[in-house]
């Protein structure tokens, strides 16, 4: 069973005008698709084959050698986890149990510049996350595909911070897309249901 490109949770125009119809048709349709498309043919015929993109990620991670096969893995899950952390008319102060957390860590605003600066402070591509670990909220970056996940830690939200995240709709403008994804975006059902699932 080769690896599929996940279904979108929305249309490809769902998310407009904050994350255009066109920036999701590169970034879904190409970026991820190839990453997907990748993976299956470096596992292709390796004892990885058949394996889920879990214990893929799992088994390469942290070697060297399988360095190509661990990035375009963790793409693919990255990217997956990220379309999930966004709906329609998303957005706005958190709802349920991670606006507690989040509020314990200082408050929304204080939240969200915080999530800014961990955005901006990752110099070339990677990602910002909000993680929980060991019941504590934490936010974190990671350079190119790497992911918590894979250092014991339980993703709760991630942002995309490479520039073809967000170079069509907002240019250089890293800060604003990242307040815009907050503002307009975040899905904090999904958060929540990450948040309960956590170790
Ligand atoms: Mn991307």
């Amino acid at each position: 069973m080769a690896f599929e490109l996940p279904p979108l949770p929305y249309a490809e125009d769902a998310l407009e005008p904050e994350y255009s119809a066109r920036t999701i048709s590169f970034h879904y349709g190409k970026h991820h698709k190839t990453y997907v498309d990748t993976l299956n043919k470096l596992v292709g015929g390796t004892d990885l084959e058949g394996k889920s993109l879990e214990d893929v990620i799992m088994a390469v991670a942290g070697k060297p050698d399988k360095q190509p096969v661990f990035n375009n893995a963790a793409q693919v899950w990255n990217h997956t986890f990220f379309w999930n952390g966004m709906k329609p008319g998303g957005g706005g102060a958190p709802t349920g149990a991670v606006a507690e957390k989040i509020a314990a860590m200082g408050g929304w605003e204080k939240f969200v510049e915080d999530f800014k600066a961990a955005a901006v402070g990752r110099f070339g591509s990677g990602w910002a996350w909000l993680v929980a670990d060991n019941g504590e909220l934490k936010i974190v970056s990671t350079p190119n595909a790497e992911m918590p996940a894979a250092q014991g830690v339980t993703p709760l939200l991630v942002v995309d911070v490479w520039e073809h995240a967000y170079y069509l709709d907002y240019q250089n403008l890293r800060p604003v897309w990242v307040q815009t994804f907050f503002d307009k975006l975040v899905n904090w059902d999904f958060v929540n249901a990450n948040l309960a699932n956590a170790k």
